[in-house]
């Protein structure tokens, strides 16, 4: 019996049923304190803790219904069962109907501007998760959940929450303690900005990259300590509301994860000349006076931070930005 297939034995009952169609919506997040690396591939647990912000209104709608067979509509195109995005989604499927065949239809849309260049798995993961918990008939506590939803995508643990959410690495072989938990606070004047930048090919998956900088960057050795440590310190600084405390250590291990994934043998480098412009920027903004930092994940697009008072500073030095409130909106 696989590893994985021991967990959902665990976690959900031997039988399931569809007892109902339902629906579930999921925000997006962007870590503010990255999850790069894991320790166990087949339970999908991270090498440490990570802390993210949920996106509001931007993220995935996914209803799930019984039907006669399996069918996936992805933002209004029926997808084949071996498209790259639907196999994923039908591997995890599998892993909650195990030996029974429940058909499915599944219907599923991201209301992330395409604009934004930001496809999420994390919401696509945690919307379809609280939506099979409903037609399964489960109620399943947010913990298990959260446990769940991470082997459709780590980052996927964080998104079942608004608001600022720590995923815990946790402890246990078996994962039963690495699941997220909300932070319990809301801070109005926080802001995200998107600055799209053209990101051409499809860069690397995270998952490919973050195994090999695991496997062959001489510098991650470092990396586990240092984001545990940053973890909880912007845990701590979000606790406070200390924006100029936060700010600085956010961009400082978004710095340090790509530092680290370029130094892997080959190079793995999502940013590209386009994305270092925007930093350029952002720090030409910072010396002007204006509070703003910059964030990066596995793709050329870089995210800003700031608060409510710095949204004139953003809007004049990057006018092509997507803000978002997270409180408001
Ligand atoms: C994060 N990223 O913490 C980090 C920062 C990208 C850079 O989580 O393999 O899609 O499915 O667990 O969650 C993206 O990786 O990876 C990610 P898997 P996931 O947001």
């Amino acid at each position: 019996m696989s590893e994985a297939r021991a967990v959902f034995d665990r976690l959900l009952p031997a039988r399931l049923r569809v007892a109902r169609a339902a629906s579930a919506y999921a925000p997006a997040n962007i870590a503010l304190s990255k999850y790069w690396g894991k320790r166990d591939t087949a339970l999908n647990l991270p090498q440490n803790s990570s802390l993210s912000i949920s996106l509001g209104k931007w993220g995935t709608t996914t209803r799930v219904a019984p039907a006669a067979a399996d069918r996936l509509v992805f933002n209004e195109e029926e997808l084949p069962a071996d498209a790259p995005a639907a196999r994923k989604l039908w591997d995890f499927i599998a892993l909650w109907r195990r030996d029974q065949t429940l058909p499915l239809d599944i219907v599923t849309a991201n209301t992330i501007p395409t604009a934004a260049g930001l496809a999420s798995s994390a919401s696509g993961f945690a919307a379809l998760t609280r939506a099979l918990d409903e037609a399964f008939d489960l109620s399943l506590d947010a913990a298990l959940l959260s446990q769940i939803a991470r082997f459709g995508s780590g980052s996927a643990s964080r998104s079942l929450w608004h608001g600022f959410v720590r995923w815990n690495r946790g402890d246990a072989a078996d994962g039963s303690d690495s699941f997220a938990v909300p932070l319990e606070l809301r801070w109005p004047a926080f802001r995200i900005a998107i600055v799209p930048v053209d990101t051409g090919p499809k860069a690397q998956s995270s998952r490919d990259g973050m195994g090999h900088t695991l496997r062959t960057s001489p510098l991650y050795e470092t990396w586990p300590a240092q984001a545990e440590a940053d973890c909880a310190a912007m845990e701590a600084a979000i606790m406070a509301q200390d924006f100029a405390v936060l700010g600085p250590l956010a961009e400082a291990n978004a710095l340090a994860m790509h530092a680290t994934m370029m130094a892997a043998r080959p190079a793995l480098m999502y940013l590209k000349p386009a994305s270092w412009a925007v930093l350029e920027r952002v720090w030409g903004a910072r010396a002007d006076g204006a509070a703003i930092f910059a964030t990066m994940d596995a793709g050329a697009n870089v995210k800003l931070i700031f608060l409510a008072d710095a949204l004139d500073a953003v809007a004049s030095a990057f006018p092509e930005a997507e803000v978002i409130a997270p409180f408001r909106d």
